[in-house]
Order: structure tokens, then sequence, then C-alpha cells
């Protein structure tokens, strides 16, 4: 046919066998087309393009383990010391695209491609988005991973491998719906199954003394745990590192045969089932914790498998010259727990030591505190979390025995040495033996047993010192730092708008940015040329398209390019009030109608997209969900309005979505109740796109303020300091509520959006008065400086010189956000590696 193809897609002319002659694009076309016929996984004598994905990124693959063969036997040869991220979660999104481009092979594999009929974006949409986490902690562990493969770090993600990620959210009449994800569906062509690193963890049983006093937990239910690695490609450098994945599978001799002949399969099969349960899905939740045994199951799980693993290598990598001491092992070993979900790893690596290894109390304990190290992601007390005594004395007995001497000895030593704290203790204890509900607290365990503790922000790390850990803080001064997020400037920028990145290479003359971000203060000398300007434009015109009819597409809306592109994106929740910005999108709408159509012209046109998933329990959070869509049909439909405003609810929110609305967007909302958001990681992407911030001092948009202007950051609301007292004036009745705010929800009562009852959701914005919990977010205290600082927005919009000054400004302002730097801080200042690089 015209393409060269044959009648199966598989082209005529390309031979797979290698050709010395060939360029790098035909060699690269022969090796996907030997992948599609010598690798099948699908019927013989067909290409179509999901078979040119897995051929393609199995070409890929076979660059990728020779590169990562390569890292490993350099590492093991340098026997650095090396750092393990424990983590519950991974957002990695997609991989073809970004392998590609951390290989710098874009060019012939694009080449390549066209070879066989396709072209290279066609073939990338057609991977499903690994979506292994739930929001921005998820996402900021595959950041993070990038840079560590990029610096050059002898690094590893440790997670789980759930067979389904994150539900798929659906928008019917009802709102949202949750279902099942299935990124396994087929396969990944991104994992390696290492059939040889397999342990075992073991659940419940008993813990039996033994007659010279130790102590061994016997019994219960053994699974194995079974290694899947990804490959993580640095940019332009051949280091490649592993997110090893667990994977929980019954032993044979788990399967009752005996059983099974009787005809008894469930119950032959009981361990097997209980076994694979343990990786079934993701834990659906953000911030909001909900206590679940399968849930300790899975954090335990996690725990136990990554330190067998790490313990195993430090023990292999010292067979050379004997066998090697103990008390090295923090100085070839760092373990960051991302948030309190793996803080199983300090029981666990405490009874490896105490049980398995014939190690004393002080020297684990000493070995251990010198390992681990915590990361602290949120202050809601809802997500902190607090595991039950009695499930985890029957799940986990000897660590519950190992807590309580930890909790034992620090209670002693407080007692000892800081009488002024005694009646602290009661917070500050580990075990909080409330007869009613006698819990275990995560996070103080953590912060007892880590030899630091860090938040994800300045702003947050004050707060953590000065109110959740103050205590801790006098007893430790020195155990506690800051981290400030990143996201890796590659995907979130070089990747997903390489019309953008090309013009700020043109400028900065290099493109070196791409991996020192603070080259991009650079740009601001020509923040106000005029030539820039318009080339900045163009990409974000191109980029803006490329959006609408992605929403055209998937929505069914069509939004006007020219107009104003607003957007929010998060997980839905009440503390990031995106019931606000509804309110806002509202009262604008009711503004709009009352106009002359004279006066509507004078208006700038605006699209607001709000997209996210909502927990599935959260009511709230799906209202909001509900309101959103019932005011977007209600607007988009009004013929006298829709050309000045419309409104959008992106459905499934996730990172391949994340990479369209991103590079296509103008204004974004960042406008949480100060204090409640620890970072915030969105915000940093958009800025770094050129998008302008509409937000609240809170999280990193401090930070981000500060480094790109607040010339440039439309800021509106109280600050966190004000917080305590305003909720307390609101509950004292005190408040006196914005005319305008009270417009928006009796207008949003009125049954203008349909027949839902929003009175429920409308009424948390009351004072104690309502359902609610007395306006706790604020939402009615901020709306009017939002509403103010929203009209600034139109106004800086309809000049736009300005507004394109101001977006040159966010990017050029955008270096510090780069996960680079906040790795190569926790490499210095918690870790203390330095980069192995492979020759
Ligand atoms: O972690 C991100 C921050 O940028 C966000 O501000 C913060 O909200 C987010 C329980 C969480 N904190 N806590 C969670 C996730 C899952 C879960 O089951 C809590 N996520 C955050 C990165 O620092």
């Amino acid at each position: 046919n015209a393409n060269g193809k044959s009648a199966t897609g598989f082209p005529e002319k390309i031979s797979e066998k290698a050709n010395p002659e060939a360029n790098e694009a035909t060699e690269i076309a022969g090796n996907i087309i030997y992948h599609a016929k010598y690798s099948p996984h699908f019927s013989p004598l067909k290409f179509g393009p999901e078979q040119a994905l897995y051929a393609t990124a199995e070409s890929l693959r076979d660059r990728l383990i020779q590169l990562w063969n390569e890292t490993y036997l350099h590492f093991n040869k340098v026997d650095p010391k090396q750092t393990y991220y424990l983590s519950m979660e991974y957002l990695q999104g997609r991989a073809l695209t970004n392998a590609i481009g951390n290989l710098d092979l874009q060019g012939p594999y694009a080449d390549a491609l066209r070879k066989l009929g396709y072209e290279l974006e066609e073939i990338a949409e057609q991977e499903k988005d690994a979506a292994l986490g739930n929001g921005g902690l998820g996402r900021l562990a595959s950041c993070f991973l990038d840079s560590m493969a990029t610096l050059n770090l002898p690094a590893w993600g440790y997670g789980l491998r759930y067979r389904h990620g994150l539900f798929k959210q659906l928008i019917t009449k009802k709102g949202q719906e949750e279902v099942a994800e299935d990124w396994l569906e087929k396969f990944s062509p991104w994992e390696i199954v290492r059939h040889d690193v397999v342990f075992p963890v073991r659940f419940f049983g008993n813990v039996q003394i033994n007659p010279d006093g130790s102590r061994k937990w016997v019994g219960g239910d053994v699974v194995q745990a079974l290694a899947y690695d990804v490959p993580i490609p640095g940019y332009k450098t051949k280091n490649t590192i592993s997110l090893r994945l667990w994977e929980a599978k019954a032993r044979a001799e788990d399967l009752d045969l005996f059983q099974f002949n009787e005809g008894e399969y469930e119950l032959a099969a009981q361990l097997h089932s209980r076994a694979q349960q343990i990786c079934t899905v993701l834990y659906p939740g953000d911030a909001t914790e909900s206590g679940k045994l399968l849930r300790l199951k899975q954090q335990f799980f996690l725990c136990s498998a990554s330190l067998q693993d790490i313990i195993s290598r430090f023990n292999e990598r010292s067979t050379s010259e004997g066998s090697r001491k103990w008390s090295e092992f923090p100085s070839k070993v760092a373990v960051q727990m991302n948030d309190t979900h793996p803080t199983l790893a300090i029981p666990e690596l405490m009874r490896l030591l105490l049980d398995d290894n014939g190690l004393g109390w002080d020297e684990a304990w000493d070995v251990t505190s010198r390992t681990v190290a915590y990361t602290n992601h949120t202050v809601l007390p809802e997500a902190l979390e607090k595991w039950s005594q009695s499930l985890m004395w029957k799940l986990l007995p000897r660590h519950m025995e190992i807590i309580e001497e930890i909790d034992k000895r620090f209670v002693q030593t407080i007692c000892t040495t800081r009488v002024d704290l005694e009646d602290k203790l009661s917070t500050l204890s580990i075990l909080d033996n409330n007869p009613q509900k006698p819990v275990v607290r995560m996070a103080n365990l953590c912060v007892v047993s880590s030899h630091t503790v860090n938040g994800v922000a300045q702003l947050h790390s004050d707060i953590l010192k000065a109110e959740l850990f103050a205590d801790y803080v006098s007893i430790w001064p020195n155990k506690f730092q800051n981290k400030t997020n990143g996201i890796t400037p590659r995907r979130w920028l070089r990747f997903c708008s390489p019309e953008l990145s090309d013009i700020i290479t043109k400028w900065l003359k290099t493109d070196k940015w791409i991996t020192d971000l603070d080259l991009l203060t650079g740009l601001r000398q020509f923040a106000d040329n005029e030539e820039l300007q318009s080339e900045w434009a163009s990409a974000k015109a191109a980029n803006k398209q490329r959006l609408a009819q992605y929403i055209e597409r998937v929505t069914g809306v069509s939004i006007n390019p020219n107009s104003l592109f607003d957007i929010q994106v998060k997980r839905i929740h009440e503390y990031k009030r995106q019931l606000m910005n509804i309110l806002g999108v509202i009262y604008r709408f009711k503004k709009l109608k009352e106009m002359k159509p004279e006066e509507r012209k004078k208006t700038a046109p605006r699209t607001v997209m709000i997209g996210g998933k909502a927990f599935a329990t959260y009511t709230n959070a799906k209202r909001i969900v509900k309101l959103v869509n019932d005011v977007g049909d209600v607007v988009n439909s009004d013929p006298e309005v829709n050309e000045y405003l419309k409104v959008v609810f992106v459905p499934n929110y996730n990172v391949t979505v994340a990479e369209m609305l991103i590079p296509g967007s103008e204004l974004s909302q960042h406008i949480s109740t100060a204090g409640m958001e620890a970072s915030g990681t969105s915000n940093m992407k958009f800025a770094l796109n050129g998008c302008l911030i509409i937000g609240t001092l809170d999280g990193a948009n401090v930070e981000i303020r500060e480094e790109i202007g607040e010339e440039n950051f439309f800021l509106f609301g109280a600050t966190a300091d004000q917080v305590p007292r305003l909720r307390k004036e609101r509950e004292d009745g005190l408040f006196k509520p914005d005319p305008r705010f009270e417009e928006a929800k009796q207008f949003a009562k009125s049954g203008v959006f349909g027949s839902y009852d929003y009175g429920p959701l409308l009424d948390s914005l009351e004072g104690n008065t309502g359902y609610g919990r007395g306006d706790y977010f604020l939402v009615g205290y901020d709306f009017a400086s939002y509403m103010d600082a929203q009209a600034k927005v139109d106004e800086a919009y309809k000049d736009r010189k300005r507004w394109l000054k101001m977006s040159i400004m966010s990017t050029a302002g955008s270096g510090k956000f780069s996960s680079d730097r906040t790795i190569a801080q926790y490499a210095k200042e918690i870790w203390n590696i330095e980069a192995c690089p492979v020759p």
C-alpha cells in the first residue's frame, strides 16, 4: 500500500537482520520488526499500532538492560553507600517517550517508526498510564527516581506491584463512578521479573522464646515476595537504576492437594488467594486514611521484602574481604521512608538484626536509627497513621514487642533527662494506650527512630517544627530539616512541551537547562523582548490548540482556543477548595447573565477546567465533582454566555492527562486553606510551563512566589498564622460574609444547576449551624480576596504583552523547583551519598 506496508501491517522493505551499513534509524526499525516477529505477544502476521508499541518498547528495553547491567556491575565494584527509597506509591505514567528522550534517541526512533508507517506520537498514545499511586506523594517518588538516575546516584526505589492501580474515573449522570484500572491487562513491556530474587514474608504467628533468651517469630502464614524490576534511565547518562516492585506469591506447597482432591477447591487454594490479595489493588486514599488489615499487610510486605533484599546485598558485597561488620551498615545503606506508610521498616530492621543476626539491642538500635530517615507529607490529623494495637499484635507480634521496647526506652529517657516534658508524654509516646482505642502512632515511631525528619516545603517544615513535632524539636534540635519538593524538568517541560523547550534552548543558546534548571533565569533579560514574546505566544497557542482538541474528544465540549485557559487539577479535597473555584465560576456566570450583550463583549473569555479524583467514600468530594459537571452542563449550553465562559470537568485526571493540560494552561489555581497543603507539586509544573498562578500563601506557593516575583503571582487569602483565629471567629458567629459569597451560594442552591440537592455540600460553608464543620476550610473568609484576585487576572489577561512577560518570568523563576535540586540536597544533607557515574 501507500505506506509501503503489506496487508498485515508489516513493512515490505525493512530487514530485521543487523546490517552494519545501515544508519541508526534503519537499524532501530529492523530491531522493532525483529521484536514484533520473534518476541510475539499477539497472533502472528499483524503489525498494528499496538504491536508497534510493544515491539518499540522491547527494542528500547534491550538498550536499557544493557545500561542497567553496566550500572549494577559498576555499583557492585565501587560499593558506594546506597540509598533505598521506600514508597507505597509511584505514579510513573507512561514510559516510552521518557525512555526515548532520556536515551537521546528521539530523532532515530521517530525516523524508524516513520519507516514502518507510524508516527512516534501515535505509538506513544497506545501505552497505558502506570498509576501505582494516588497523587502528589506518588508522583514525587517517580520524579525523584528520574533525578536519582540523572544525577548518577547509587539509589533504588522499592514499591509494590499492584495488579490494579488507581481506579479509572467515569463521569456519568450520577457524578463520579469508579472502575477498576488494569495496566497489566496485556502486560507491561518495561518490567523484568527476577525469578532468583524471592524472599519469604511472614504474617500472624507467635513469638518463640529460646532457651538462651533470644526470640524468634514463628508460625502464621508465609508468602513469597518476588521482584519485578522497572528500569529508570537517567537523562543523557549511562546510569540506569531500578524501581523494584514486589509481588506476593504463594508457594507450591501451600496448595492443599488433599483438600483439592476432596473437591474443596476454595479451601485448598485459600493461602494462594490470600497471598494474591496483597498486591491486588492500590489503596485509593490520599490524605484520608482508613485502617484496613489488608493495607497493613501491604505495608509490612513492602518493608520486609525490601529490607531482606537490602541486607542480602550488603552481605553479598562484603564476601571478598570476609564478612562485614554490622556497624558499617549505616555507612553503606540509607533508607528513606516516603511518609509513614513504610514505618514498619523500623521494627523489621530491628527484628532482622536482633533475631536473625544476633545483634544486641543497643547495637541493633544504633544501626537502625543511623540508617532510616522519614519524610512527612501532611499535617492533616486524619492522615496521620495510627494502627490499632490489637491488630498489630495479631499480625506482627514480634514487631509489637520491639515497638513496645522502643517506646519504653524513649519514655525512660524523657523521664530521666527531660522531666519538663513528662506531662507531654501522653502525646509524645509511640503507643497511645487510651483504653477506648489503643493505637500505635506511626509518625511518633518514625520521629523517635529516624536520624532525620523532613518536611516538603519551607512553610510545611516550619509548621512541623513549631506545631506537630515541636516537643521533639526540643529533644533533638538537629533532627529536623526542610527539603522543598521538586519535579523533573525532563517529563514536565522538555518532553511534554517540545515547542516551548526549543524556544528556551534557542534563547539561552544551550540546552544545559534541562539538567541545570537554574539556567532558566537567563530568560529574564528577554522577558520584554517582542520576538521572544511572539515565539512564546505561538508555542503556548499550539499547546492550547492541542489541549482544546483533546477536551473536545473526551468531553464533547468545544472550547475557544483564544479564551483564557484556567485549570485546577489535583485530588478532590475540601482543603484544596475546588468548591471555592466553582463558586467563583457560578458568580461569574450570574454576572454574565445579568450583563447587556455589549457589556459582555468587553469581558475576557475564559475556559475553566477542573479535574481530579475523589476518594470513593468521600461524599463531599464526590458532590463537588457532580456540581462542577452540572454547572458545566448549564453554562456550556447557555447561548448568551458560552462565548465568554465554558466550564469543563476533565475526566480521569492522571499523569498522561497532566502532560496534555499543563503545557496548554495559562492560569492555574492552587488555592488551599493556608497551612494545609504541605507543598503541592503541580504548582511547580504549571509555573515551569509559563502558566500564572492564582494562589494562597500555602505549601510551595510561598517559595514559587519568592522565586518568580510577587508581581507575577495572583495572591489572595488568609495566611497560615491567621487561620486558627479566623476559625474561632467563624465559630463564634463573628464573621461577616462578603455579599458575593452569599449571592453565589444562593444561586447555586436555586436549582439553576439541576435537581441534585446541593444543600448538604453548601451547608458545609456555613458557620457551625450547618451540617458541615462550620466552614473549617474558610471558603467564606477567603472568597472576597479570591474574587478580587480573579478580577486582577482578567485585567492582566487583556494586556497581552504584560501577560506574556509574566508568563516568561514564571518559567524563568522556576529553576529552584527541579527535583534534581531536591535530590542533590537529600543526597548531601540526609543520605550522605555521592554520585557513582558509570564510566
Ligand atoms: O504529598 C505531596 C505534597 O506536595 C502534597 O501537598 C501532599 O498533600 C501530598 C495518605 C498521602 N501528603 N499525604 C499524602 C497520600 C496517600 C495516603 O494514603 C497520605 N499525600 C500527600 C508530595 O510531598
